[in-house]
Order: C-alpha cells, then sequence, then structure tokens
C-alpha cells in the first residue's frame, strides 16, 4: 500500500513497474489472509509451565487448579474497528455464576461481570521498537520491568473487574508518586495541594492514554477473546510489533490497603489491584512457594522469544539491589513460521 501510494513521485517507467509489484504484494497476502480468517499473527506456549520461576505453587483454593493459567497461545485477529486478542488455555475457563460470595449476599456475577473471575491477562506493546524509547515500569503489583529494548508505549490489561482496575491502578500510582515527589522535597510537610492534584491529574491523563482495560470480552471453552480499539493502539497490532504477555492470578474481592504502601521502599515492590500474590509457603489465598525472594514476581505463565527461558527470567531478580526481574518481548514478524515462540525452555 505504502509503495503504490509512494509511485507517482518516481520516474514514469519504475513508478508503473513499482505500482504493479506493489499490487501483488497486496494481493498475495489478502488471499491468505481470507483463508486465515484475518489472524495477524499467533504465538504458542509450552503446556505444564503454570509455575512461574518453577517454584510457584497455586493456591489451596476450589477457584484455582494446576492448569487454569497456563497459557497454550496468544493471538490477534483483525475485526472491524480493532483487534481481537485472544488467549487459550490449557482448560477450560471458570465461569462466573450467580452464587454468593460475601456475607451480603453480593453474587460473583455482580462484580465479575464479563464471564470470568481467575486471571488478569497483561500484554505490554512496544509499537516503536526503539531500544529505551517508552516505559519499562509495568502496571503495580506485577514485580517485573522489561528490558530497555522491549520498552512499551501502549498496555492492555484484561481483569475481571476492569472499571475498578482502572481506578485502583490510578489510586496506587498517584500515591507513589506523591511519597517520591515527598521524599524528593526532604520528606517532612506535606505537598501542597496543588502538587498533589497535578500528580494525581497527570497520572490520569497517563493511565487513561497508555493503558486499556478491555470491556468487550467473549468467554468460550479454554479461550477468552477481547476487543482492543483501533484508536488506542493506532491501528489493527502488528505482527513487527514486540509484546510481552502473561497471565496473573485474580483475586476479586481483594481490598488494598493503600496505607500501607507507606512502608514500602522498593521501588517494584508495590501492591496490584486484584491481583493473586505470592509469598513464602502454601497457602489459601496466595501462591506459595519455597523460595525466600520478596521480589519473586506473581506471573504464573509467560510467553517467551525462542531460546529464552520463562524459569530463568522470572527468577532472576535480586532483592540485595532491588533488582526486579526484567522481560524480554516477543516479536511475532520475527519468529520461524508455525509460532514457535515459547516453544524453547
Ligand atoms: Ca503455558
Ligand atoms: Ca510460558
Amino acid at each position: 500500500m505504502t509503495d503504490a501510494r509512494r509511485a507517482p513521485s518516481l520516474r514514469p517507467l519504475h513508478a508503473a513497474l513499482l505500482a504493479a509489484v506493489a499490487l501483488l504484494a497486496v494481493a498475495a497476502p489478502a488471499a491468505a489472509r481470507a483463508a486465515d480468517d484475518r489472524v495477524i499473527f499467533r504465538l504458542t506456549d509450552p503446556l505444564g509451565d503454570d509455575h512461574g520461576d518453577g517454584s510457584l505453587r497455586y493456591p489451596r483454593s476450589n477457584d484455582l487448579k494446576r492448569g487454569d493459567l497456563d497459557i497454550a497461545s496468544f493471538s490477534a485477529r483483525e475485526e472491524k474497528g480493532g483487534t481481537f486478542f485472544e488467549v487459550t488455555f490449557a482448560r477450560r475457563i471458570r465461569r462466573t455464576e450467580p452464587r454468593a460470595i460475601d456475607e451480603g449476599a453480593t453474587l460473583l456475577t455482580d462484580v465479575a461481570r464479563l464471564g470470568f473471575y481467575t486471571f488478569n491477562v497483561d500484554v505490554y506493546v512496544d509499537t516503536d521498537r526503539k531500544p529505551g524509547s517508552g516505559n519499562v515500569q509495568l502496571l503495580p503489583g506485577r514485580l517485573a520491568e522489561l528490558q530497555p529494548e522491549y520498552a512499551w508505549e501502549k498496555c492492555i490489561a484484561l481483569t475481571p473487574r476492569p472499571w475498578d482496575a482502572g481506578d485502583e491502578t490510578k489510586r496506587i500510582l498517584t500515591r507513589r508518586q506523591r511519597m517520591e515527589e515527598l521524599k524528593a522535597r526532604g520528606g517532612k510537610e506535606k505537598l501542597p495541594r496543588e502538587t498533589a492534584q497535578e500528580i494525581s491529574a497527570e497520572v490520569n491523563r497517563l493511565v487513561d492514554e497508555k493503558v486499556f482495560f478491555p470491556t468487550v470480552v467473549q468467554v468460550n471453552g479454554p479461550t477468552v477473546r477481547f476487543f482492543v480499539p483501533a484508536s488506542f493502539l493506532g491501528g489493527p497490532a502488528r505482527p513487527e510489533w514486540a509484546y510481552v504477555v502473561f497471565v496473573t492470578g485474580a483475586d476479586i474481592l481483594q481490598k488494598l490497603d493503600l496505607a500501607s504502601l507507606l512502608g514500602i521502599d522498593k521501588k517494584a515492590a508495590l501492591p496490584g489491584p486484584y491481583l493473586i500474590p505470592v509469598a513464602y509457603g502454601s497457602w489459601e489465598n496466595k501462591f506459595g512457594t519455597d523460595t525466600i525472594d520478596e521480589l519473586l514476581p506473581p506471573i504464573v505463565d509467560l510467553v517467551v522469544p525462542p531460546g529464552a527461558s520463562q524459569e530463568k527470567l522470572l527468577g532472576s531478580s535480586d532483592p540485595e539491589t532491588d533488582t526486579p526481574v526484567r522481560l524480554p518481548g516477543v516479536v511475532p514478524a520475527d519468529l520461524p513460521p508455525a509460532g514457535a515462540a515459547g516453544k524453547a525452555r
């Protein structure tokens, strides 16, 4: 398309030739596309690796069992007005049902209104592919960063409570920004009201611009599909972009105590909204581990590029130096055909 548009500025003969070639080039993928149902890319992930760095144990809860958060594939499909991303798990997704989840007779279907309730999927997209350009920090509570080479411009956060998760994310980030500003000023007095408001306005603006919480979601067997409008990504998803994709457990009833943020010095160690954390030992409501590492991410399954090891990556934090794990992106266009991504362990 681009070549065809540029053609008139070239010498006539070349222009005609280029236009013909461009037409051919456009026609071939279009045909493939029709047969391929408008799939932009598809990444596969090994089965049986829903254990983070290798040490994660599922909570002893009836709502979550091994395999539930095991990613089998991640794909993108162009649809009218945007992109449907799709994650297929190793097992059927647990559907919400109208059962009471507290003493006030709140129903699960009141809180988790999109049909699922056990997981979050994060997708960080590096759209400019310029090393060092973009964000390396992830959403709160992930205890991970991105390798600067894959710094992201856009983040898609699929969660069972998208409306609340958006608000909570803003509250957590505002709180942290205010704490950092206070610290920078010597930490003695309160922030002037104006400064505090400026910080919150800026955080709100950034989250609205850069993070999308899908609300058009379809759950079907082991597969969840979620729609991201072209207006957010600047068009349909592209296979030349880099993607960091992982799943965490969702705790839809979690109440975050923001006051507890005050005691947190480690940059990465913020709590995350509706995220099941990891802790040493075995737990009813947390992922358990035998690793003593307060920066061990609560990431259960991660899609990695060929040659990389999920277990090594997720186990590479260094609490001593306050260094969280740093994750690489996957570029679908760079992969060998048939979606070899993640095959390497
Ligand atoms: Ca997997
Ligand atoms: Ca994986």
